[in-house]
């Protein structure tokens, strides 16, 4: 079954919307498999956001995911990957439709709320980064 890393950002989880984040995915039809709270060191937000790694951008998107506590979900279903995608909506919070999770959270492009991964294979590589096997459940 297709799966997905999700992360509320700190802007989100500061403003006390992680449960809203979730019962959005959750209403989609997709199951919550695994679910933590974590603080990034910046090792770790290097290694997820390695692919931005020469985008202006990166310093600043490392340092903020490292800057306070995050949620690490994984959501599982078909077509997970997609689903998430068009349920946060665009990138920039301006520009993101009303009713995406972006569109009515999102505070700049940088604090948006949340994270998902845009490929079936980048979720694989993006779980493994923030949970063990163990840490993934089948219920
Ligand atoms: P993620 O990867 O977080 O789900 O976001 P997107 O897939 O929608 O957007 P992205 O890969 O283009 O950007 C990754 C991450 O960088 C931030 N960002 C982006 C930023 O701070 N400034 C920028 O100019 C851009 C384009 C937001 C998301």
């Amino acid at each position: 079954m297709e799966r997905t890393l999700v992360l509320i950002k700190p802007d989100a989880m500061q403003r006390d919307l992680a449960g809203a984040i979730i019962a959005r995915l959750e209403k989609l039809g997709l199951k919550l498999v695994a679910l933590k709270m974590l603080h990034p060191d910046k090792a770790l937000a290097q290694r997820h956001y390695a692919v931005h790694r020469d985008k202006p951008f990166y310093n600043e998107l490392v340092d903020y995911i490292s800057s306070a506590p995050i949620a690490a979900c994984v959501f599982e279903g078909q077509g997970a990957v997609e689903t998430i995608r068009k349920a946060m909506g665009a990138t920039d919070p301006a520009k993101a439709e009303k009713g995406t999770i972006r569109g009515d959270f999102g505070l700049s492009i940088g604090e948006n709320s949340v994270h998902g991964s845009d490929s079936t294979a980048t979720a694989e590589a993006e779980i493994k980064l923030f949970f063990s096997p163990d840490e993934l459940f089948g219920y």
